[in-house]
């Protein structure tokens, strides 16, 4: 195996990635190897629907395919082997299906049929060990000493941000949002990699490219999560658990929520949120059952703890998930592209098995002292006061603002958010979203001109929301996004941050401070790029930073 798509990943001497047996996220060879292999076999469906589409044919179960094929292969979300070698096969089956729309599709515009190479012609082995002999080609450093580091660095930039991408897509579209231009862009990156390209300026553009494909997906999940829960509203979250039986859902997908909690209604179990899953409670369509008790616990790396102790069971709907150990892993559930070997999964709409089970275990044996904290500041909320916050800014009594935001992770170095956070003048309103923030988001932040001084945009799906609130505010002040009080400090840890990274790129937006640690991907000559052409930084002494920051260097 040879991986390093995310933050965590190992380092030794050499080169940076999760070598060996197992990667740092308990990810083992066969599964990191057999997730290699899917992709392949997902550039090779993209060949030919990207044909099938530049001849008006498409197939929106093919698309739908890839988009959750590629999901799947994310940081923290599957590690079960057996289940690639299934989708790989289904995979081929459907790139099959793929090659015949655009032989149809050929032939119905009187064109000749290309024949295509490279994955398109890629053959699965029946089995797992045949596969894995496989895989040695399908890696990402495959063919390396002819690309060169460089190339593969921005491949990898583009690879990663496709997966993000495709998380997106699919948390969208099984709420019924889709959009064509998401899932012709993933199939584009996906060509893209199909083939040797190694031009850095042609791989950049194509990653900037995959940025703007990424702002629509966010736009559609935007779309698809105001237009089935309404607009978040800010709402007070307990974080103390309630009397009564219990189920914790974690992950991003609001509509596995809704299902769970319209299963639960009348049966005396309350819904608790963990996680990402947190702004679940600013959304009118959701926050409207009372049963939805409240959040459990904190960011991810702490669920080893966290789940053992919680008294009922307990649902992953995507990442991040990481080994259940034996106190718990009978408790755990997993749905859609989550999958753990050896814990349930639950395919369809049924959660009664999760409800018995709930009944069966003690839940919560007592209340917990009453304790809040505020969530629901999308776009509209903040937009809704923007003439406060315009004129607070005019006479200086907001002086800057800081989107602290993005994943969490295990490693030391991650205290600069939350110090960052804590220290940043009492007269600036931090605005935070994805994970990151259960560093410090229990923090009692207070008030300045009468706004809430932290303000919880949501989850880091949710970047689109805080992309809106800083493109309106700039417009409000007549200015550029880069011209606005605002800094954005960005912790990343798996590729979804990739991808809203590549966006960012891509909308012109500068100076982001970028850590706990740069990329291993990006070797030295592409990190210069990234500072000389975005003026992305590394993060560096917390309070040092805020200063630059509201000194505008
Ligand atoms: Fe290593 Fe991250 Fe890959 Fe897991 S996902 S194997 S921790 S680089
Ligand atoms: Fe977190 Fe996994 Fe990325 Fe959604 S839950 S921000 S890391």
């Amino acid at each position: 195996m040879f991986c390093y798509q995310c933050e965590q990943t190992q380092f030794d001497e050499g080169r940076h990635g999760c070598f060996g047996s197992r990667g740092a996220c308990g990810k083992d060879a066969a599964t990191s190897d057999l997730q290699d292999v899917l992709i392949h076999l997902c550039k090779g469906i993209a060949q030919y629907t990207a044909k099938a589409r530049a001849l008006g044919a498409s197939d929106i179960e093919i698309d739908r395919f890839v988009s959750f094929a590629v999901f799947t292969t994310l940081t923290n979300v599957n590690f079960d082997a057996e289940k690639f070698v299934a989708w790989i096969h289904q995979a081929a089956s459907v790139r099959d299906r793929a090659k015949a729309m655009y032989e149809a599709a050929a032939k119905e515009a009187g064109k000749p049929v290309e024949a295509l190479s490279g994955p398109a012609l890629f053959q699965p082995a029946a089995d797992q060990a045949g596969l894995l002999a496989q895989a040695q080609e399908t890696g990402i450093l495959y063919g390396i000493e002819k690309l060169g580091e460089n190339a593969v660095g921005l491949r990898s930039l583009l690879l990663f941000g496709v997966k993000g991408v495709a998380a997106y897509g699919h948390h969208a579209s099984v709420l019924g949002e889709e959009r064509e231009a998401v899932f012709a862009g993933i199939e584009r990156a996906l060509v893209s990699l199909s083939t040797e390209e190694a031009d850095l300026g042609l791989l950049l553009e194509e990653g900037l490219e995959l940025g703007r494909v990424n702002f629509t997906a966010m736009e559609a999940l935007d779309k698809a999560n105001t237009a089935t829960f309404g607009s978040p509203v800010p709402t007070a979250v307990r974080v103390t658990p309630v009397k009564g039986k219990a189920i914790l859902v974690s992950g991003h997908d609001l509509k596995d929520l809704l299902v769970l909690l319209k299963a639960t209604e009348g049966t005396g179990i309350n819904v608790y949120t963990h996680g990402e899953m947190l702004p679940a409670h600013g959304y009118p369509g959701l926050k409207k059952f009372p049963h939805l008790a409240g959040n459990y616990g904190g960011a991810w790396q702490d669920q080893q703890i966290e789940f053992a102790e919680f008294p009922g069971p307990i649902i992953l709907t995507s990442n991040c998930l990481i080994k259940p150990t034996p106190k718990y892993k009978d408790r755990v559930y997993t749905l859609g592209p989550v999958g753990w070997p050896g814990v349930k999964h639950l395919s369809g709409e049924d959660y009664s098995a999760i409800i018995a089970h709930a009944q069966n275990l003690p839940g919560f044996t007592e209340d917990g002292a009453d304790k809040t904290i505020l969530v629901g500041f999308g776009r509209e909320a903040v937009l809704s006061v923007a003439d406060k916050v315009i004129g607070a800014v005019k006479d200086g009594a907001i002086k800057h603002f800081f989107l602290v935001g993005g994943c969490d992770g295990a490693k030391s170095g991650r205290n600069y958010f939350t110090d960052f956070a804590e220290n940043a003048p009492k007269d600036t309103v931090v605005l935070t979203l994805g994970c990151g923030k259960y560093r410090f988001n229990k923090h009692d932040f207070g008030t300045v001109a009468g706004l809430p001084r932290l303000l919880d945009v949501g989850q880091c799906n949710d970047a689109y929301s805080a992309l809106i609130i800083a493109t309106k505010l700039a417009e409000a002040f007549g200015v550029g996004v880069n011209e606005l009080p605002l800094s954005l400090i960005v912790s990343w840890f798996e590729q979804k941050a990739a991808a809203i990274l590549l966006t960012l790129l891509a909308l012109g937006v500068r100076n982001i401070r970028l850590g706990p640690t740069l990329p291993v991907f990006l070797t030295p000559a592409l990190v210069n790029v990234l500072v000389e052409k975005f003026g992305i930084a590394p993060i560096g002494d917390a309070n040092a930073d805020i200063a630059a920051c509201m000194a505008r260097v």
